[in-house]
């Protein structure tokens, strides 16, 4: 049977072995040994927790567990990282991100992406050491690869304690829709759909993690809020009853669009940011009280350089980075919504659930109001139901 070296859950370490005992310190776990020599990791079946430790650590070798350097394993004291699976970390506010946490040498960044060499590359010419960070592959446009996603992820035994869905697609100049493996509008079906399956099976991993702040973050957006400027841009977000999602968002028997009507590349985006924001606070209402886990969602600035605009024309792309920094102010690079996502990752003051975050010009975190579609309860709750059919949960 192969064996693999770990972490136990804390209530197992203080039942199992009396002599460890675990404290919070910075946001991390600290396992401290007690007894001098105890350099010999924990064991852990792949089925499971071994319960005879003794006899499991005469038959096999130890194997030090992801995310474990030799020095912890060597010291009395080990200092467990946090594990982060970051979509989209390939590019933009998901590398800052990625790159940001792992400078911290207390989190290891599951980069999940749908360009595995892509995600490498940008990893190491960010400068990320080899060790911070594993590219695991991830097509949102495609439920399978979401599934396959969770299994590859749970076959690696790592544990998980922060799952941030950033990964999404704007497609302003798109005439006509495309659609994912599954049939769905691809704005909605990649930064929803695809989301909204992954988060779903990741939550029992998010459950079970001993971390002492587990997180479920969704990235929303100022253009998706309509009590803002920017949020009345046209075209406005807005998902009015739902009828095109409910009849499948496929185009064909349905409209491409959430509300019915006719497609729009640049509104379907909007749309989709609404749902990501609805579906945060629809977690928190349902799990927030039993799991403790913090849900959250954010707008981190208008980082008007990342990839995220490849489709639009060439003359957008070059006047919205300084009409950002120069008119609307609204602009942040790359590198400060790193941080900031960062952040409402790993700060012990950002651990409010239910908070949509956004920052002021001094870069201060503060709880923003959504708009009132965007907060709107029974729209949450149908968008739930509707989008667990479209994704095979219900
Ligand atoms: P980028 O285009 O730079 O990053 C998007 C990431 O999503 C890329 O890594 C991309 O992969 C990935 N992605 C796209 N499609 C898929 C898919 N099918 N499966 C898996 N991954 C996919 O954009 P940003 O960094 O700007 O956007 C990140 C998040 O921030 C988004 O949720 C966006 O809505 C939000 N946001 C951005 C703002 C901005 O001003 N830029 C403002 C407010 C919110 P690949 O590299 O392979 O293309
Ligand atoms: Mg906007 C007043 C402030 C403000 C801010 C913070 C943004 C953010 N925008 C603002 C204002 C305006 N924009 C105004 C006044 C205009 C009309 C000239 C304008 C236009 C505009 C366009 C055409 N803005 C855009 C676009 C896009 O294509 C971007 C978009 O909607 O993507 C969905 C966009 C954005 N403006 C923002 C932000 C953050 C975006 C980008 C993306 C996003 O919401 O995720």
């Amino acid at each position: 049977m192969a064996l693999q070296a770990c972490y136990l859950p804390s209530p197992l370490l203080a039942r199992k072995e009396g002599k460890v005992k675990e404290t919070a310190f910075l946001g991390a776990s600290v396992f401290e040994h007690h007894k001098s020599g105890l350099h010999v990791p924990l064991l852990r079946s792949k089925r499971g927790v071994n319960a005879s430790v003794g006899v499991v650590k005469a038959q096999t070798t130890a194997v030090a567990a992801p995310g474990l350097n030799q020095a912890s394993l060597q010291g009395k004291k080990v200092l467990r990282k946090g594990v982060v699976v970051v979509t989209g970390a390939s590019s933009g506010l998901g590398l800052a991100t990625a790159k940001a946490l792992a400078e911290t040498g207390k989190w290891h960044v599951i980069m999940a992406c749908r360009d595995f060499l892509k995600a490498e590359k940008a990893a190491q010419s960010a400068g990320m050491a080899k060790e911070s960070y594993t590219v695991m592959h991830l097509d949102l446009a495609s439920l399978d690869s979401v599934r396959q996603f969770v299994h590859n992820f749970r076959q690696s035994e790592r544990p998980l304690d922060v799952l941030v869905c950033n990964a999404a697609i704007y497609r302003p100049t798109a005439r006509t829709p495309t659609y994912t493996a599954d049939g769905y509008e691809m704005s909605v079906g990649v930064n929803h759909l695809g989301h909204f399956l992954l988060a779903n099976l990741l939550l029992e991993d998010l459950k079970k993690s001993d971390y002492p702040s587990r997180r479920l973050i969704i990235l929303g957006s100022i253009t998706g809020n309509t009590n803002t400027l920017a949020g009345n841009v046209p075209p406005k977000a807005g998902l009015g009853d739902l009828r095109g999602l409910a009849g499948g968002l496929n185009g064909r028997n349905s409209s491409a669009m959430i509300d019915g009507g006719d497609f729009d590349g640049a509104k379907a985006y909007k749309d989709s940011k609404i749902c990501n924001m609805l579906t945060m606070q629809e977690f928190h209402r349902r799990f927030h009280e039993e799991t403790g886990i913090t849900f959250a969602s954010l707008y981190p600035g208008c980082i008007a350089t990342t990839g995220l605009f490849r489709e639009h024309i060439p003359l957008f792309r070059l006047l919205f980075p300084p009409f950002q920094r120069f008119i609307t102010k609204g602009f942040v690079s790359e590198e400060e919504s790193g941080k900031r996502l960062a952040q409402v990752v790993s700060d012990p003051s950002l651990v409010k659930s239910g908070v949509y975050w956004s920052w002021n010009k001094d870069s201060a975190s503060f709880e923003n109001q959504l708009s009132q579609e965007a907060s709107d309860t029974a729209k949450a709750r149908k968008l739930w139901e509707v989008s667990e059919k479209l994704v095979g949960l219900a």
